[in-house]
């Protein structure tokens, strides 16, 4: 099968990987709702093109946090890339790296923060706060001296979301072999020991925001966004920029589409921080659209994981330039020269 279009990719990677494997990847919690109603959004927005405007070209590039990047397109963090691939996140990391993009990990990475930051990608850390304060804040000062340029924290996950495709699959672990490799410390005598399980801690509340931030100097993200008045506390409490997201669907089922939250988040912000949004973004058109509502980028989750499935770096290189000509195109088509100018003039409701 030619393979044209990121739905196409989806294909062959569930094709090429184990079915388990595919399953933890493409599935979300419960009846998958959410999963579904992320893409479906986009489905029914239209876009309202103008005419005669002259747009020889377009201009994609911007700085997120202080970060240049290419296009407004990022790399969510998911788990376990070695899973999907070999090479795992450092193929991520030098695929984001040759599209100029920034490359979040995941703290559940299957390859070493210190690794990836090696390969010159522009890196963020994501961070599950663990119980343990004192793990959290070793792995904080591990994140900044490997050079990442910001800590995304994810804030929807009190608990694990229940997928029951996996629960069908059996797939409660990694394979042998694999470990989150940042949930190791580093013993006296230089080893890294044993990997912790990552702990999903329920009574996580803002102080624990206000202790990141008084423990470090990178930029905060809070990931997990969905409610305009967190959106406003969370700026309170000292967040650099928010992603609004519902965890691809994975965490709580029935949540609205991230595109249907996002006007109100906006709104709420008002300009003050730079609104980021992933979930269901599989087409250049749906760029267009979530930066129409207000998003300064997009962040994309599976997509990213086929890529790799299928061909490792190369694969991964391919969605991000896929994304990248979808884009231009949606925006020569729309009469737009950047997406920092689309607005809601641009879509019918
Ligand atoms: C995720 N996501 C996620 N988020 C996070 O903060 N930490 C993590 O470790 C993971 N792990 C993870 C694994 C897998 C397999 C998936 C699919 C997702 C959520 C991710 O960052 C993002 O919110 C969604 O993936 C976005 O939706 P799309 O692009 O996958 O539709
Ligand atoms: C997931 C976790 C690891 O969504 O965030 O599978």
């Amino acid at each position: 099968m030619a393979v044209l279009s990121l739905r196409d990719l989806a294909e062959v990677a569930r094709e090429r990987l184990d079915p388990a494997a595919y399953d933890y990847f493409a599935g979300g919690a419960d009846d998958e709702v959410t999963l579904r109603a992320n893409e479906d959004a986009y489905g029914r927005i239209g876009l309202v093109p103008r005419v005669l405007r002259g747009i020889a070209e377009r201009r994609l590039d911007l700085a997120i946090l202080g970060c240049p990047v290419s296009l407004p397109v990022v790399i969510a963090p998911t788990a376990f890339h070695r899973l999907a691939h070999p090479d795992g996140e450092l193929a991520t990391a030098r695929a984001a790296a040759a599209a100029g993009t920034v490359f979040i990990s995941s703290m559940a990475a299957t390859t070493r923060i210190e690794e990836v930051t090696e390969t010159g990608a522009t890196t963020w850390f994501q961070l599950y706060v663990q119980p343990d304060r004192g793990f959290t804040e070793a792995l904080v000062r591990r994140v900044e001296t490997a050079g990442c340029r910001a800590l995304v924290i994810t804030v929807d996950s009190p608990v694990f979301g229940r997928r029951e495709r996996d629960l069908r699959n059996g797939f409660v672990d990694l394979p042998e072999g694999l470990a989150c490799e940042n949930l190791r410390e580093l013993g006296r005598d230089g080893t890294w020991g044993p990997a912790r399980d990552i702990e999903f801690v329920a009574d996580l509340d803002w102080s624990d925001i206000d202790r990141l931030r008084e423990m470090t100097d990178l930029p905060l993200v809070l990931k997990g966004i969905t409610h305009p008045d967190d959106a406003q506390r969370a700026i309170e409490h000292g967040a650099a920029a928010l992603c609004v997201s519902n965890h691809g669907g994975r965490q709580l089922d029935t949540v609205p589409a991230t595109l249907d939250l996002l006007p109100a988040i906006a709104h709420a912000v008002d300009g003050r921080v730079p609104v980021l949004l992933d979930g269901g973004i599989r087409r250049g058109t749906d760029v267009v659209k979530a930066c129409a509502l207000g998003a300064s980028a997009v962040g994309i989750g599976r997509p990213v994981l086929w890529g790799l499935a299928v061909d490792g770096q190369r694969g991964v290189e391919w969605v991000l330039e896929a994304l990248r000509a979808e884009l231009d195109r949606a925006l020569a088509l729309c009469g737009y020269a950047s997406p920092g100018e689309l607005d809601s003039a641009v879509l019918r409701c």
